[in-house]
């Protein structure tokens, strides 16, 4: 899809900043953190269709460490986000903003606009594109799956209840986009 933008539109959505905000005030202790995987890291495999992930609910134990392996099998774009169920629905308002500047679309991200994820993994962009549009997708909690792709995401969890695992897509949680963590 081509749209025509308005030159060097800068959008900057800092979404780290809100989600940090909201994960790490004093009253609520971290949920956890993006890390590296070792040779004896746990892998646990999700796919992603549209709209659901393939469990509802995935047993981790306190302070492990664990490579998500995520394929989305959808005509979908999908996002994998763990967090509380407050800062996931306030995710999904800026989510939703992405999608009414066109710069997110349902099955990825719009050409024109230059991505920047925290994770770094399989986002190239074309180069030489006039018109920029940037926008940052920058949680240390998320990571975005587009529609024929896989991608790794590894988190150390700390001992945390009441943590799920969400797509903030417009419309996704809401059609049940969601699942639990269950520290055992
Ligand atoms: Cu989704």
């Amino acid at each position: 899809m081509k749209r025509s933008r308005p030159q060097l539109l800068v959008t900057a959505l800092l979404f780290s900043a809100v989600a940090q905000a909201s994960a790490q005030t004093s009253s609520e202790p971290s949920i956890g953190q993006q890390t590296q995987a070792t040779p004896t890291t746990r892998t646990v495999f999700i796919k992603m269709d549209d709209i659901s992930y393939g469990q509802k609910s995935i047993d981790v134990k306190p302070g492990e460490t664990v490579r998500f392996v995520l394929k989305n099998e959808g005509a979908l774009m999908h996002e994998f986000n763990i967090g509380k169920a407050v800062s996931q629905l306030e995710h999904q308002r800026k989510m939703a903003l992405l999608f009414k500047e066109g710069t997110l679309t349902p099955t990825g991200k719009a050409k024109s606009v230059v991505w920047r994820e925290r994770s770094g993994l399989g986002d190239s962009n074309p180069p030489g594109i006039p018109e920029v549009v940037e926008a940052i997708h920058d949680d240390p909690n998320a990571v975005l799956v587009e529609p024929g792709t896989t991608k790794e995401f590894v988190w150390t969890f700390h001992d945390t209840a009441n943590l799920n695992f969400a797509c903030t897509l417009p419309g996704h949680y809401q059609a049940g986009m969601v699942g639990e963590f269950v520290m055992r």
